[in-house]
């Protein structure tokens, strides 16, 4: 297949910096200082000092099936496929950044890259989402998975590598995977689960198994976001724990937490600096929020930000802006399928309710859906900077 032809936001950059499939891992490894940042208000959003204009915005699943230009690409090779070539990937990467002037570009990639290359065979079926053929079914089972090797994920820290490049400073890069508790449900699932029982048999049945093997991709997952950072050249990492809600508050402390507190510390250790978001999606306990708010290494904060889903507590935000941490979020989707009147009307009410605290990122509560359009994508983007300009401007008149 002719990838190349669909190159089109990249090829600029390609040209421009000579690179080729041939020279790309090695234009990678000697490559010295990337762009100079224009537009850096994602990462200014972890900082007390930033003074912003406004908030900043992208989405969640911005790269995808609503857009056209995916589907183009899409038709013609398969999700990982589209994946695991670092040029297509940044392609569709950029592709949103091109529709929509949003503050950060998300890699495009996949939560279940990482347990691919630790022995899970997985695909992405058209109708049904992922499919394994060989999830874990008894602890037996856990001796079948291996670390990762390494040169299998390059692939990825080249596709940030190129979005960072084409991205010229416009905008910041963000990293990202899935949590330990997210992966391993679709690891003993074998796909898409209403119920998650066989994960849920997991968790109370074979406790010590579970826990195995959650703190195993931890480890793996902390390497592969400290290398998103230090050979791709994300700025940003989101850790996705989609499955959060499907556990009680209390068990999600007791046996997930831990495991998601390895994972914390070991990328802090070799990234410090680099804001890490944590997006327990349904699990906004505030119990579980100040567990995670507790988690400090060196006298710094493991968890700087959090997505949060439309259903959050005003005790839970309270808690998260006392701490000077960045809230990230937190517009329900399917409003976006609803008219320019009450879209405008749901972000006036976001915003007047998040933007009180300076460290904010407006966001949607999950991702966008191939049901999408791109024009009310377009006035979401749009309206959340115009309103959260004026809201700005007002704060400052007051
Ligand atoms: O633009 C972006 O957001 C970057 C790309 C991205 C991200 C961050 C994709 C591309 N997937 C993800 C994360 C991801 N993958 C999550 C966490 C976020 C969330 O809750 O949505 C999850 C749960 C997955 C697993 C997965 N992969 C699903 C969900 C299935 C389910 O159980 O509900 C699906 C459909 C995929 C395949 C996939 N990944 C990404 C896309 C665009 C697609 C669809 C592929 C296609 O048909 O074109």
């Amino acid at each position: 297949m002719d990838y190349q032809k669909h190159l089109k936001i990249l090829k600029e950059t390609l040209e421009q910096h000579k690179i080729t499939p041939e020279n790309l891992r090695e234009k990678r490894k000697s490559f010295k200082e990337f762009p100079k940042q224009i537009n850096n208000r994602v990462v200014d959003a972890f900082q007390s000092f930033a003074p912003f204009d406004r908030a900043p915005v992208w989405m969640m699943r911005q790269a995808g099936r609503y857009l056209p230009e995916y589907r183009e690409i899409k038709a013609e090779m398969d999700f990982f496929a589209t994946c695991q070539n670092p040029f297509i990937a940044a392609e569709i990467t950029l592709q949103p950044t091109k529709q929509f002037e949003i503050d950060a570009a998300i890699i495009f990639s996949d939560i279940l890259v990482l347990p691919k290359m630790m022995g899970m065979e997985i695909t992405i079926e058209e109708k049904k989402g992922p499919v394994i053929a060989n999830p874990l079914v008894t602890p037996a089972d856990i001796q079948r998975l291996h670390p990762p090797n390494p040169e299998h994920l390059e692939h990825v820290y080249d596709a940030l590598f190129l979005t960072r490049l084409a991205l010229q400073g416009k905008c910041n890069l963000i990293g990202f995977c899935g949590a330990p508790w997210t992966v391993f449900a679709y690891m003993v699932e074998g796909g898409s689960s209403k119920l998650f029982t066989k994960v849920k048999k997991w968790l109370y049945l074979y406790t010590e198994g579970s826990l195995q093997v959650l703190e195993l991709l931890a480890k793996e997952s902390a390497k592969y976001l400290i290398n998103q950072v230090k050979q791709g050249g994300a700025q940003v990492v989101q850790i996705f724990d989609s499955w959060a809600g499907q556990i009680p508050a209390l068990d999600y402390i007791e046996f997930i937490i831990p495991s998601l507190r390895i994972l914390f510390e070991d990328f802090k250790k070799e990234c410090p600096d680099t804001p890490l978001i944590m997006f327990p999606k349904d699990q906004n306990d505030k119990k579980v929020i100040v567990e995670f708010l507790k988690l400090i290494y060196n006298d710094k904060p493991l968890v700087d930000g959090f997505q949060l889903d439309s259903n959050v507590s005003d005790e839970t935000l309270v808690k998260i802006i006392e701490a000077n941490r960045t809230i990230q979020g937190n517009l329900e989707p399917g409003v976006l399928f609803g008219t320019p009147v009450i879209i405008k009307k749901r972000i006036s009410q976001m915003i007047e309710k998040l933007q009180t605290t300076r460290r904010y990122i407006i966001n949607l509560a999950h991702g966008l859906t191939p049901d999408h359009e791109v024009e009310k994508v377009r006035l979401f983007v749009q309206e959340s900077q115009r309103q959260s300009k004026l809201y700005k401007a007002k704060e400052i008149l007051e």
